[in-house]
């Protein structure tokens, strides 16, 4: 079994609230959130950061975005605007090695960032 708690979400193995499945991106809200809309959308195949996922370069990355811009416009912050953060290695602050984007909206956002 994996270890990995993004790919066992992904599985259905962990509960989340998932707000947005496609063939291979699924979404969930973030235990944690830091705004009204706090959502992670994450391939469902396994990519440690950013970087791996672009590597692999078969249009994955690509949907993870239309993803996130989709879960923006369905909860409501894609016309005033959101911000779409992909934390890449430990200075950054990612904490779980399995690539997410955090869509965060519905409050003014404060740059630069922390
Ligand atoms: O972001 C990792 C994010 O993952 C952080 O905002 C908390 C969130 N998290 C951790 N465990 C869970 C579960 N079980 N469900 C939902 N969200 C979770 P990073 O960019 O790596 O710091």
């Amino acid at each position: 079994m994996t270890e990995c708690l993004f790919c066992r979400i992904a599985a259905g193995e962990i509960p989340a609230t998932i707000v947005h499945r496609t063939e291979r991106t699924v979404a969930f809200r973030d235990v944690n959130p830091q705004a009204p809309t706090h959502v992670l959308v994450i391939p469902t195949d396994h990519y440690e950061n950013a970087a791996a996922l672009a590597a692999a370069g078969d249009g994955l990355a690509g949907e993870l975005l239309a993803a996130a811009h989709e879960i923006a416009e369905r909860e409501g912050v894609a016309e005033d605007g959101y911000r779409l953060v992909f934390n890449t290695g430990p200075q950054a602050g990612q904490t779980v090695f399995h690539v997410h984007g955090h869509v965060i909206g519905g409050r003014d956002l404060g740059w630069p960032p922390g």
